[in-house]
Protein backbone atom coordinates (compact mmCIF):
# COMPACT_ATOMS: atom_id res chain seq x y z
CA UNK A 1 0.00 0.00 0.00
CA UNK A 2 1.62 3.74 -0.76
CA UNK A 3 1.91 5.95 2.14
CA UNK A 4 -1.05 8.51 0.83
CA UNK A 5 -3.18 5.21 0.36
CA UNK A 6 -2.00 3.86 4.73
CA UNK A 7 -2.35 8.09 5.31
CA UNK A 8 -5.86 7.75 3.75
CA UNK A 9 -7.00 4.76 6.17
CA UNK A 10 -5.68 6.16 9.07
CA UNK A 11 -8.53 7.24 12.09
CA UNK A 12 -8.68 11.01 12.10
CA UNK A 13 -6.45 11.92 14.68
CA UNK A 14 -8.22 13.38 17.69
CA UNK A 15 -6.86 16.26 20.55
CA UNK A 16 -5.90 14.88 23.62
CA UNK A 17 -7.84 14.43 26.55
CA UNK A 18 -6.78 16.92 28.90
CA UNK A 19 -7.25 15.88 32.47
CA UNK A 20 -5.10 17.93 34.33
CA UNK A 21 -1.24 17.48 34.26
CA UNK A 22 -2.37 15.17 31.35
CA UNK A 23 -2.82 14.84 27.80
CA UNK A 24 -4.13 11.57 27.01
CA UNK A 25 -3.21 10.64 22.82
CA UNK A 26 -6.73 8.59 21.87
CA UNK A 27 -4.98 7.31 18.82
CA UNK A 28 -5.88 3.56 20.57
CA UNK A 29 -8.04 2.62 22.96
CA UNK A 30 -7.02 2.70 26.31
CA UNK A 31 -7.48 0.98 29.43
CA UNK A 32 -9.12 2.49 32.58
CA UNK A 33 -8.59 -0.31 35.73
CA UNK A 34 -11.37 -0.15 38.55
CA UNK A 35 -10.63 -0.32 42.32
CA UNK A 36 -13.55 -0.09 44.42
CA UNK A 37 -12.58 0.84 47.80
CA UNK A 38 -15.78 -0.38 49.16
CA UNK A 39 -17.50 -3.17 51.28
CA UNK A 40 -20.33 -3.98 48.29
CA UNK A 41 -19.39 -2.93 44.44
CA UNK A 42 -20.75 -5.93 42.79
CA UNK A 43 -17.67 -7.67 41.44
CA UNK A 44 -15.28 -7.21 44.27
CA UNK A 45 -17.14 -5.48 46.94
CA UNK A 46 -15.04 -6.59 50.24
CA UNK A 47 -11.90 -7.37 48.08
CA UNK A 48 -10.27 -3.88 48.47
CA UNK A 49 -11.52 -2.18 51.18
CA UNK A 50 -8.69 -2.03 53.52
CA UNK A 51 -5.68 0.66 52.66
CA UNK A 52 -3.03 -1.72 52.15
CA UNK A 53 -5.27 -4.42 49.91
CA UNK A 54 -6.19 -1.21 47.65
CA UNK A 55 -2.66 0.01 47.17
CA UNK A 56 -1.77 -3.32 46.47
CA UNK A 57 -4.96 -3.97 43.80
CA UNK A 58 -3.85 -0.29 41.91
CA UNK A 59 0.02 -1.14 41.87
CA UNK A 60 -0.78 -4.38 40.44
CA UNK A 61 -3.96 -2.61 37.39
CA UNK A 62 -0.85 -0.24 36.93
CA UNK A 63 1.77 -3.08 36.28
CA UNK A 64 -0.91 -4.78 34.54
CA UNK A 65 -0.93 -1.62 31.68
CA UNK A 66 -3.73 0.22 32.92
CA UNK A 67 -3.38 4.04 31.54
CA UNK A 68 -5.87 5.45 33.79
CA UNK A 69 -7.05 4.41 37.77
CA UNK A 70 -10.59 4.62 38.60
CA UNK A 71 -10.78 4.89 42.08
CA UNK A 72 -14.48 4.54 43.55
CA UNK A 73 -15.47 4.38 47.13
CA UNK A 74 -19.51 3.97 46.80
CA UNK A 75 -20.88 0.81 45.04
CA UNK A 76 -24.06 2.16 42.67
CA UNK A 77 -25.22 -1.01 41.84
CA UNK A 78 -28.60 -1.06 41.51
CA UNK A 79 -30.28 -0.50 45.24
CA UNK A 80 -26.89 -0.01 46.80
CA UNK A 81 -26.98 2.22 49.88
CA UNK A 82 -25.91 5.26 49.72
CA UNK A 83 -22.48 6.34 51.57
CA UNK A 84 -21.89 9.23 53.45
CA UNK A 85 -19.16 11.49 52.38
CA UNK A 86 -16.83 11.59 55.21
CA UNK A 87 -16.52 7.65 54.69
CA UNK A 88 -16.76 7.98 50.77
CA UNK A 89 -13.58 10.36 51.26
CA UNK A 90 -11.72 8.09 53.62
CA UNK A 91 -11.73 5.06 51.50
CA UNK A 92 -10.84 7.17 48.48
CA UNK A 93 -7.88 9.97 49.30
CA UNK A 94 -5.35 8.11 50.92
CA UNK A 95 -5.51 5.73 47.17
CA UNK A 96 -5.43 9.15 45.65
CA UNK A 97 -2.54 10.78 47.95
CA UNK A 98 -0.43 7.23 47.44
CA UNK A 99 -0.81 7.57 43.71
CA UNK A 100 -0.51 11.15 42.87
CA UNK A 101 2.79 11.99 41.39
CA UNK A 102 3.03 8.46 39.57
CA UNK A 103 2.91 8.42 35.99
CA UNK A 104 -1.17 7.49 35.35
CA UNK A 105 -3.72 9.52 35.75
CA UNK A 106 -5.59 8.74 38.85
CA UNK A 107 -9.83 9.49 38.35
CA UNK A 108 -12.59 9.66 41.57
CA UNK A 109 -15.56 7.62 40.88
CA UNK A 110 -18.15 9.98 42.86
CA UNK A 111 -21.66 11.67 42.76
CA UNK A 112 -20.12 14.20 45.59
CA UNK A 113 -18.70 17.63 45.45
CA UNK A 114 -16.85 17.37 48.39
CA UNK A 115 -15.21 14.30 47.58
CA UNK A 116 -14.21 15.44 43.94
CA UNK A 117 -13.28 18.37 45.35
CA UNK A 118 -11.23 16.63 48.23
CA UNK A 119 -9.97 14.00 45.85
CA UNK A 120 -8.73 16.55 43.13
CA UNK A 121 -7.24 18.65 45.69
CA UNK A 122 -5.21 15.80 46.56
CA UNK A 123 -4.00 14.97 43.13
CA UNK A 124 -6.68 13.23 40.93
CA UNK A 125 -6.66 14.02 37.27
CA UNK A 126 -10.66 12.80 36.53
CA UNK A 127 -13.86 13.45 38.16
CA UNK A 128 -15.85 10.45 37.35
CA UNK A 129 -19.47 11.22 37.58
CA UNK A 130 -22.33 8.27 37.02
CA UNK A 131 -24.72 10.79 37.97
CA UNK A 132 -23.46 13.08 35.16
CA UNK A 133 -22.88 16.18 36.72
CA UNK A 134 -26.51 17.03 37.09
CA UNK A 135 -25.22 18.41 40.99
CA UNK A 136 -24.60 22.39 40.47
CA UNK A 137 -22.08 21.98 43.18
CA UNK A 138 -20.39 19.11 41.01
CA UNK A 139 -20.28 21.84 37.55
CA UNK A 140 -18.42 24.33 40.09
CA UNK A 141 -15.52 21.89 41.37
CA UNK A 142 -15.31 20.95 37.73
CA UNK A 143 -15.13 24.55 36.52
CA UNK A 144 -13.36 25.40 39.54
CA UNK A 145 -9.97 23.00 38.77
CA UNK A 146 -8.37 21.48 35.49
CA UNK A 147 -9.12 17.78 36.07
CA UNK A 148 -10.51 15.81 33.25
CA UNK A 149 -14.04 14.85 33.30
CA UNK A 150 -16.84 11.99 32.52
CA UNK A 151 -20.06 12.98 32.06
CA UNK A 152 -22.02 9.49 32.13
CA UNK A 153 -25.64 8.68 31.36
CA UNK A 154 -27.96 7.02 34.32
CA UNK A 155 -31.80 7.32 34.58
CA UNK A 156 -32.49 8.46 37.70
CA UNK A 157 -30.50 7.50 40.88
CA UNK A 158 -29.23 3.98 41.41
CA UNK A 159 -31.97 2.94 44.09
CA UNK A 160 -33.73 2.93 41.42
CA UNK A 161 -32.64 3.16 38.07
CA UNK A 162 -33.60 -0.64 36.95
CA UNK A 163 -37.48 -0.32 37.75
CA UNK A 164 -38.90 -0.50 34.34
CA UNK A 165 -36.41 1.81 32.13
CA UNK A 166 -37.97 3.40 28.84
CA UNK A 167 -37.20 4.99 25.99
CA UNK A 168 -38.25 5.34 22.54
CA UNK A 169 -34.78 5.29 21.13
CA UNK A 170 -32.40 4.78 23.66
CA UNK A 171 -29.44 5.87 21.27
CA UNK A 172 -30.47 9.17 20.49
CA UNK A 173 -31.89 9.82 23.86
CA UNK A 174 -28.61 8.98 25.92
CA UNK A 175 -26.68 10.66 23.19
CA UNK A 176 -29.14 14.01 23.04
CA UNK A 177 -28.51 14.11 27.08
CA UNK A 178 -24.56 13.95 27.01
CA UNK A 179 -23.83 16.60 24.42
CA UNK A 180 -27.12 18.62 26.48
CA UNK A 181 -24.61 17.92 29.89
CA UNK A 182 -21.24 18.43 27.91
CA UNK A 183 -22.54 22.04 26.53
CA UNK A 184 -23.99 22.97 30.26
CA UNK A 185 -20.08 21.79 31.29
CA UNK A 186 -18.83 24.33 29.01
CA UNK A 187 -21.10 27.01 29.73
CA UNK A 188 -19.89 26.92 32.58
CA UNK A 189 -16.16 26.70 31.94
CA UNK A 190 -15.22 23.72 31.57
CA UNK A 191 -12.95 23.26 28.21
CA UNK A 192 -14.31 21.40 25.92
CA UNK A 193 -10.80 18.90 25.55
CA UNK A 194 -11.42 18.45 29.58
CA UNK A 195 -14.80 16.56 28.59
CA UNK A 196 -15.56 12.92 28.39
CA UNK A 197 -18.88 10.90 27.53
CA UNK A 198 -19.82 7.22 28.70
CA UNK A 199 -23.43 5.82 27.92
CA UNK A 200 -23.97 4.57 31.67
CA UNK A 201 -24.64 0.45 30.81
CA UNK A 202 -26.32 -0.88 33.24
CA UNK A 203 -27.92 2.57 34.04
CA UNK A 204 -31.37 2.31 34.09
CA UNK A 205 -31.51 0.45 31.02
CA UNK A 206 -32.87 -3.33 29.89
CA UNK A 207 -30.32 -5.74 28.23
CA UNK A 208 -31.94 -4.89 24.82
CA UNK A 209 -31.12 -0.91 25.87
CA UNK A 210 -27.30 -1.81 26.56
CA UNK A 211 -27.29 -4.14 23.31
CA UNK A 212 -28.34 -1.36 21.32
CA UNK A 213 -25.83 1.37 22.74
CA UNK A 214 -23.08 -1.04 22.40
CA UNK A 215 -24.18 -2.24 18.76
CA UNK A 216 -24.73 1.57 17.44
CA UNK A 217 -21.67 2.89 19.72
CA UNK A 218 -19.98 4.16 16.23
CA UNK A 219 -23.03 6.89 16.40
CA UNK A 220 -21.83 8.08 20.59
CA UNK A 221 -18.43 8.21 19.37
CA UNK A 222 -19.26 10.41 16.36
CA UNK A 223 -20.68 13.19 19.16
CA UNK A 224 -17.22 15.03 19.29
CA UNK A 225 -15.79 13.88 22.18
CA UNK A 226 -13.72 11.11 23.93
CA UNK A 227 -15.91 8.16 24.69
CA UNK A 228 -15.90 5.90 27.53
CA UNK A 229 -17.47 2.51 27.88
CA UNK A 230 -18.16 0.24 30.86
CA UNK A 231 -19.23 -3.18 30.95
CA UNK A 232 -16.56 -5.34 32.51
CA UNK A 233 -18.32 -7.73 34.34
CA UNK A 234 -21.76 -6.29 34.30
CA UNK A 235 -25.06 -8.16 34.51
CA UNK A 236 -25.40 -8.01 30.58
CA UNK A 237 -22.35 -10.27 30.38
CA UNK A 238 -24.47 -12.67 32.86
CA UNK A 239 -27.34 -12.37 31.00
CA UNK A 240 -25.59 -13.19 27.67
CA UNK A 241 -23.63 -15.88 28.87
CA UNK A 242 -25.73 -17.49 31.80
CA UNK A 243 -22.50 -16.99 33.92
CA UNK A 244 -23.85 -15.93 37.25
CA UNK A 245 -20.68 -15.02 39.52
CA UNK A 246 -19.32 -11.37 38.39
CA UNK A 247 -15.98 -12.54 38.95
CA UNK A 248 -16.02 -15.54 36.56
CA UNK A 249 -17.23 -12.81 33.49
CA UNK A 250 -13.78 -12.16 32.08
CA UNK A 251 -14.29 -13.93 28.48
CA UNK A 252 -17.33 -11.71 27.96
CA UNK A 253 -16.28 -8.77 29.31
CA UNK A 254 -13.14 -8.95 27.17
CA UNK A 255 -15.14 -9.53 24.42
CA UNK A 256 -17.26 -6.67 24.87
CA UNK A 257 -14.32 -4.34 26.15
CA UNK A 258 -12.76 -5.44 22.30
CA UNK A 259 -15.95 -5.07 20.21
CA UNK A 260 -16.58 -1.73 22.15
CA UNK A 261 -13.07 -0.59 20.92
CA UNK A 262 -13.64 -1.50 17.49
CA UNK A 263 -16.96 0.46 17.57
CA UNK A 264 -15.69 4.03 18.28
CA UNK A 265 -14.90 3.35 22.62
CA UNK A 266 -11.49 5.27 23.57
CA UNK A 267 -10.95 4.31 27.09
CA UNK A 268 -12.67 1.02 28.40
CA UNK A 269 -13.51 0.71 32.11
CA UNK A 270 -12.46 -2.95 33.48
CA UNK A 271 -11.80 -4.84 36.15
CA UNK A 272 -9.59 -7.15 34.26
CA UNK A 273 -6.57 -5.30 33.03
CA UNK A 274 -3.66 -7.50 32.17
CA UNK A 275 -7.06 -10.02 30.04
CA UNK A 276 -8.24 -6.78 28.43
CA UNK A 277 -4.60 -5.36 27.25
CA UNK A 278 -3.06 -8.65 25.99
CA UNK A 279 -6.84 -9.02 23.69
CA UNK A 280 -6.25 -5.32 22.43
CA UNK A 281 -3.10 -5.42 21.71
CA UNK A 282 -4.07 -8.40 19.08
CA UNK A 283 -7.15 -7.16 17.76
CA UNK A 284 -4.85 -3.66 17.12
CA UNK A 285 -2.26 -5.82 14.95
CA UNK A 286 -4.70 -7.10 13.25
CA UNK A 287 -6.18 -4.28 12.04
CA UNK A 288 -2.95 -3.02 11.03
CA UNK A 289 -1.57 -3.74 8.06
N1 LIG B 1 -19.80 1.51 35.95
C1 LIG B 1 -19.72 1.36 37.29
C2 LIG B 1 -19.21 2.38 38.10
N2 LIG B 1 -18.72 3.51 37.56
N3 LIG B 1 -18.24 4.81 35.66
C3 LIG B 1 -18.29 5.00 34.33
N4 LIG B 1 -17.80 6.12 33.77
N5 LIG B 1 -18.82 4.04 33.49
C4 LIG B 1 -19.33 2.87 33.97
O1 LIG B 1 -19.82 2.05 33.16
C5 LIG B 1 -19.31 2.66 35.38
C6 LIG B 1 -18.76 3.67 36.21
C7 LIG B 1 -20.22 0.09 37.91
O2 LIG B 1 -19.19 -0.85 38.06
P1 LIG B 1 -18.34 -1.09 39.39
O3 LIG B 1 -17.59 0.15 39.76
O4 LIG B 1 -17.49 -2.27 39.23
O5 LIG B 1 -19.42 -1.46 40.48
P2 LIG B 1 -20.00 -0.71 41.74
O6 LIG B 1 -20.72 0.50 41.24
O7 LIG B 1 -20.90 -1.74 42.38
O8 LIG B 1 -18.86 -0.32 42.64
Amino acid sequence: MSEAAAAARKPASRPPWRCGRFALTLDRPLVMGVLNVTPDSFSDGGSFEEPTAAVAQAERLIAEGAAILDVGGESTRPGADPVPVPAELSRVRPVVLRFAHEDVPISVDTRHAEVASACVEAGASIINDVSGFRDRAMVDVAAGCDAGVIVMHMLGEPATMQAEPRYDDVVREVGGYLVAQATMLEAAGVDRERIAIDPGIGFGKTLEHNLELLRRLPELAGLGFPLVVGVSRKRLVGALTGVEEPRERLGGSVAAALAAARLGANVVRVHDVAATVQALAVQLALAEE
